[in-house]
Order: structure tokens, then C-alpha cells, then sequence
């Protein structure tokens, strides 16, 4: 089988399992080639740590981009997620330009929010940048809160919401980007989560779902996002890339759960690799 080549674009967060600590082991696993721009390296995620390290790597990001470019790299996939500033959202928008070729996939997690909540280092004005970026993204994989900020809409409470208020949400994300959107924390009853995904095309709505974990885990979006990217570029059509990723999250909670594992200190994947390497017929 070819060997598919990604450029993951998120931060390096030494501790906490998020952005690239998640997606280079998750994609790589999964048998993709996968290059990556670390836009900042920190001692933790931003998540509820204090003290943090952070070594912002603006102004690497084009430079990087342009060595790539004389290479002649070519990429299926481009990768995005957690981005610390407005420049740095900008500049995004001008690698992937650079980097995008004709059948090159832009998948963009719009990495800003959870619960109902900007992260607090982010300002007001960050989700109408971040909207922008968006615009290039074949497949926008944002969470509840994120879609919410994206369509300038008050956020959704779980039990307040019913499938035709998602997708007429989903509509309206589908007019900001170029292609399908897979929309993360969507639960209609009580015990259940997952994601529900819109196909631009023929304008249709589904959903994949679990059980519920309680306890709010960090760094499980990027494990989420990272493994519908490792299903589609395996051949999975999006409904099952989703049901994957929905299963191997819930599954990496399940054992960080069941571990009584700080939530700040991301999710026990790595014990979860067979399995997702069995659920996309790798072995
Ligand atoms: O998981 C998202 C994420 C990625 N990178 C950094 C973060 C967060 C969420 O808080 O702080 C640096």
C-alpha cells in the first residue's frame, strides 16, 4: 500500500499528552508519514497548569515551509490544530497555500475552546481568525463550544439541543469551509456522547456515538481529531473513520478512568494502539 506523508502543524507540549505528542504516535502508528511544524514548545499544555514554559516558534513556522518547498515535498494530508496567536493563524493560512497541492486533504481542528469557554489565553477577537483559517479546511473537526464561537451563536448546553438544532449548526459550518465537518461532544440522552458528521455533498447528517465517561480529560480532542485523520487517509469513509476515533477515545478514557489518572495529564492511548491498529485492519 502507498505511503501516505502528513505535515501536522500543532504546538509541542512536553507533559500532558496533546497536539503533537498525540498526533505524531497516533498517525505514525497508523502507518503514515508524518512531518511536523511545531509552532511552540512548552513545558505542559495551557490546561489548568500554572508556570508553564512557552517558546513561541513564529518565526520558524515559514521558514520551515520554504526549506520543504525545495525539497519538493509532496503532501497528502495537512494537519492543524492548536495555534497561540493571531499571527500564527495567519501565517498558517500562507504555509498551507505553500504546501497544498491538488489532491493534498487540509484537515483543520479549530483548537480555541471547551465547555462552553475560550481557553483563557485566547481573546475574543481569537475565534474570528481562527474562522478565517477555516475556510481552508476539507474536513473541520471542531468541538460544541468551538462550532458555537465559529457561527458567532450561543453555546449549546447538553439536554438543551436536539438533532435538528445540530444540524442546522451543521449547515452553517459547512458554509465556512471547503468541504464535510465531524462535530465532537454531541450527546442527545443521558449516558451517550460522540460526533456527528455532515456530508457537504449530499447534505446529510450522521452520527456515531458511545458511552459516556464522566470527568472532563485533556488533550482527548487531539486524539479524537488525530485518529478520524489516521482513518480517512487509511480509505475509511468518514462515518467510520468517526466511529473509530469515537471508540478509541472513549476507550483511552475508559483506561485513564479506571486508573484515577490526574485529567490534566492526557489519556492512556498508547495501551489503546492495538486495538485501533485491529479497528483499521492494519493487523
Ligand atoms: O489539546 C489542545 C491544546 C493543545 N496545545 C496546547 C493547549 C491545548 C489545550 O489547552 O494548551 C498548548
Amino acid at each position: 500500500m502507498e505511503l501516505k506523508r502528513i505535515a501536522a502543524i500543532h504546538d509541542l507540549s512536553g507533559f500532558g499528552k496533546c497536539s503533537l505528542t498525540v498526533a505524531l504516535p497516533i498517525l505514525s502508528s497508523a502507518g503514515i508519514e508524518t512531518s511536523v511544524i511545531p509552532t511552540a514548545v512548552l513545558s505542559t499544555h495551557t490546561g489548568g497548569f500554572t508556570g508553564f514554559t512557552y517558546k513561541d516558534l513564529t518565526e520558524d513556522i515559514m521558514a520551515i515551509a520554504d526549506h520543504w518547498n525545495t525539497l519538493e515535498i509532496v503532501f497528502d494530508g495537512i494537519y492543524t490544530g492548536f495555534l497561540g496567536s493571531f499571527e500564527q493563524v495567519h501565517l498558517i493560512e500562507n504555509v498551507i497555500e505553500k504546501l497544498k497541492m491538488n489532491k493534498t486533504l487540509v484537515v483543520i481542528d479549530p483548537v480555541m475552546a471547551d465547555n462552553g469557554e475560550l481557553y483563557a489565553i485566547f481573546s475574543k477577537e481569537f475565534p474570528k481568525e481562527m474562522k478565517r483559517l477555516c475556510q481552508k479546511a476539507d474536513l473541520l473537526i471542531p468541538n460544541l463550544t468551538e462550532a458555537s464561537l465559529l457561527v458567532d451563536e450561543p453555546f449549546m448546553q447538553e439536554g438543551t439541543y436536539k438533532p435538528e438544532d445540530i444540524e442546522r449548526l451543521l449547515q452553517r459550518l459547512a458554509t465556512l469551509c471547503q468541504g464535510n465537518v465531524v462535530l465532537t461532544g454531541v450527546s442527545f440522552e443521558t449516558g451517550r456522547i460522540g460526533a456527528a458528521i455532515y456530508d457537504k455533498r449530499s447534505a446529510e447528517t450522521q452520527y456515531a456515538f458511545t458511552q459516556k465517561i464522566d470527568g472532563y480529560y485533556h488533550g482527548t480532542g487531539d486524539v479524537f481529531a488525530s485518529t478520524v485523520t489516521a482513518g480517512i487517509f487509511n480509505g475509511f469513509t468518514l462515518l467510520r473513520a468517526t466511529q473509530i476515533a469515537v471508540d478509541f477515545t472513549a476507550a483511552a478514557i475508559a483506561r485513564s478512568k479506571t486508573a484515577g489518572t490526574d485529567v490534566r495529564f492526557g489519556v492512556n492511548f498508547e495501551q489503546e494502539i492495538p486495538s485501533l491498529l485491529k479497528a483499521l485492519k492494519l493487523v
